[in-house]
């Protein structure tokens, strides 16, 4: 059963994963310069991240293609966000489900293709990169070129890869302008927290936050905490989508931060944040993706002029009271502070 789509008038953007945490962020920014948004997701609205008023909520699984024609209709850009995805506790044990994305993105090109679609975004990510490159902490930043030769993250990397690439052809075979970005793990308020697809930063956050409403002395930490990452702040990664979606850049380029920090340096930061120290237990046999991860932007820089410069300590300053406001909410039974903005 194709979506409703409620109003056939041309809508300038379509924005796809819009029930989650970038892009629900994304519909925000969009609204606020002054366009309309067409807002795609397959979750019930209910369970939206985020609602902004204004834009044109649509419930559709976009893995089907009458869908993806449906809420196209009409559209001047794409932003494609939708993707069954999460951390590594997610992507690790969820292989099969995060290539069927690739569906999503065969069937949004496709549609933006026939529908004459002037500028097709699509959001990759670092587990793109040759496992060989990230295979200590003490990692040289990853460049652009570092994809090849190809050794991605099982399943999940091989998706974005495969549609990296067939953002490309589409582009050399039928002239849709596509845009690639490669984004660096993004943390931030309004993003998943709990329940097993939630990343690193949430995830440490949520458990400081248990261990000090319950008076626990410890935290469990996969791995051995020595792995290394950059964590880049959804504003950081708005700003960063939306000067490359405006640029004429049409290869894959990394938007991530280059502050590079070990897992034990980012429970100091949010022990730190909540004022405790805990004993850490670590889970040696937990999922922990690649040792070492982070982003050359050098390409960013020359392109943009600019790249990521929340810092880790700022960003999860925002981050950690959010979660602490959605904890306390949930433990008083009250329901998730779902943000209704006025954009
Ligand atoms: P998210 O899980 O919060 O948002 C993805 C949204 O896609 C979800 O709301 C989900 O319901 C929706 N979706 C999944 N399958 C769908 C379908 N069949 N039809 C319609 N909607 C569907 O994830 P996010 O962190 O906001 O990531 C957004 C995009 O950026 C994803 O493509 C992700 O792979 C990519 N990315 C994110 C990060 C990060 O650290 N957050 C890093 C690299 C890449
Ligand atoms: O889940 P993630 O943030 O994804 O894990 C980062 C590191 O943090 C891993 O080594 C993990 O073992 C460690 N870690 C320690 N404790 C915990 O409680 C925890 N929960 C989680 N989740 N991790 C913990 C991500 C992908 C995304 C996206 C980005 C792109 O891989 O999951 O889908 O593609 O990369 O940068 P990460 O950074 O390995």
């Amino acid at each position: 059963m194709p979506p409703l789509i409620r109003h056939t008038r041309p809508v300038d953007v379509l924005v796809t994963g819009a029930g989650g945490f970038i892009g629900g962020h994304l519909v925000g920014a969009l609204l606020r310069k002054g366009l309309s948004v067409r807002a795609v997701d397959i979750k019930p609205l209910d369970q939206w991240f985020q609602h902004h008023q204004g834009a044109e909520p649509v419930v559709a699984d976009l893995q089907r293609w009458e869908s993806a024609q449906a809420v196209m209709r009409g559209v001047g850009a794409v932003y494609q966000l939708a993707s069954d995805m999460g951390g590594m506790g997610f992507i690790e044990q969820h292989k099969a489900r995060c290539m069927l994305s690739v569906l999503i993105n065969t069937h949004l090109l496709m549609a933006a293709r026939d529908a004459g679609v002037q500028r097709f975004f699509y959001a990759s990510s670092a587990c793109v990169y040759n496992a060989e490159r990230q295979a200590s902490p003490g990692v040289m930043p990853l460049r652009e070129e570092d994809a090849y030769p190809a050794l991605p993250e099982d399943g999940y990397g091989w998706e974005k890869l495969f549609s990296e690439r067939m953002c490309r052809h589409f582009t050399e075979d039928f002239g849709l302008a596509t845009r690639v970005a490669r984004y660096h793990n993004v943390y931030g308020p309004h993003g998943t927290w709990d329940g097993g697809r939630e990343k690193a930063p949430a995830a440490i956050c949520r458990k400081v936050i248990a261990a000090k409403q319950q008076g626990f002395r410890d935290i469990e930490i996969w791995g051995d905490g020595e792995q290394t990452r950059s964590f880049m702040y959804i504003d950081d990664c708005i700003h960063g989508t939306l000067g490359l979606c405006a640029s004429d850049h049409a290869e894959p380029i990394n938007i991530g931060s280059s502050e590079l920090v070990s897992i034990n340096q980012l429970v100091d930061l949010v022990e730190e944040i909540a004022g405790i120290r805990l004993v850490r237990r670590y889970r040696l046999n937990a999922p922990k993706g690649v040792a070492g991860r982070n982003s050359d932007n050098t390409r960013l820089r020359t392109l943009l002029g600019w790249e990521p410069s929340v810092t880790l300590r700022e960003g999860l300053e925002q981050t950690y009271r959010w979660i602490h406001d959605e904890y306390m909410a949930r433990q008083a039974g009250r329901s998730p502070l779902r943000a209704i903005a006025a954009s």
